[in-house]
């Protein structure tokens, strides 16, 4: 599968990793195919309420009643049309949704691969060369990094908020989650499981740094 790595905007970076494209793509899916439904429906809604608004009589001659079975009304075409477009509406975000998480649980290959400890409350880093740092987490630009999430006591959950990527903290288990920065700055990193007192204060910070800039921090 082709994987995009951000769109442009104005000449603007505006998604900051594969999966973050991703998931604004399914997004607009969800929400065109939504606001589209939602419009049809409320339109005929309003349609038929001006339409059809009472003149005397309260209800149709063969409106259904309690305990007579229903007389057919309308045709078998408009079912079978509807019925055709309402499982190709489900095809679409079904296939988009499992692109989506296909995408999430399966790394590229030849990435760097970091440990997330979660602990009340904090977070801790482990590189593959045996570097550990605490609370603050920094990866270089334009590479995939891979992070090995696990707790060292209660369930947690490691979230890059501006990557819109989460991955479920718990201890004797691992899950893996990944990014491909390609912007440089500072992100935020939170904690999404609920997991005592100090939950609300369970940030830290990423920080995306040029590659060289890397290379020389991580070797120090
Ligand atoms: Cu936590």
């Amino acid at each position: 599968m082709k994987v995009r790595i951000y769109f442009k905007f104005k000449g603007r970076i505006i998604v900051l990793s594969p999966i973050t494209a991703q998931w604004d793509w399914l997004f607009i899916l969800y929400a065109t195919i939504g606001s589209i439904v939602g419009a049809i429906v409320i339109g005929f809604l309003i349609y038929s309420s001006i339409k059809y608004k009472a003149k005397g009589e309260r209800e149709p001659k063969d409106a259904p009643s309690l305990g007579k079975i229903p007389a057919e009304r309308g045709t078998m075409k408009v079912a079978f049309v509807l019925t055709l477009i309402v499982a190709g509406i489900l095809f679409t975000i079904t296939l988009g949704t499992m692109q989506t998480v296909d995408l999430i649980e399966k790394p590229p290959k030849g990435s760097l691969t970091i440990e997330v400890h979660a602990y009340q409350w904090g977070w801790k880093f482990i590189y593959p060369n045996g570097k550990q740092v605490v609370g603050e987490l920094r990866v270089p630009k334009n590479e995939v990094i891979t992070f090995k999430v696990t707790s060292d006591d209660v369930f947690h959950n490691f979230g890059l908020i501006e990557f819109k990527v989460k991955g479920d903290a718990i201890k004797g288990k691992i899950n893996t989650i990944w990014i491909k920065p390609s912007q440089a700055g500072v992100y935020t990193i939170q904690c999404f499981e609920l997991c005592g007192i100090g939950h609300s204060w369970m940030k830290g910070k990423m920080i995306v740094m040029e590659p060289e800039d890397f290379d020389r921090w991580y070797a120090e």
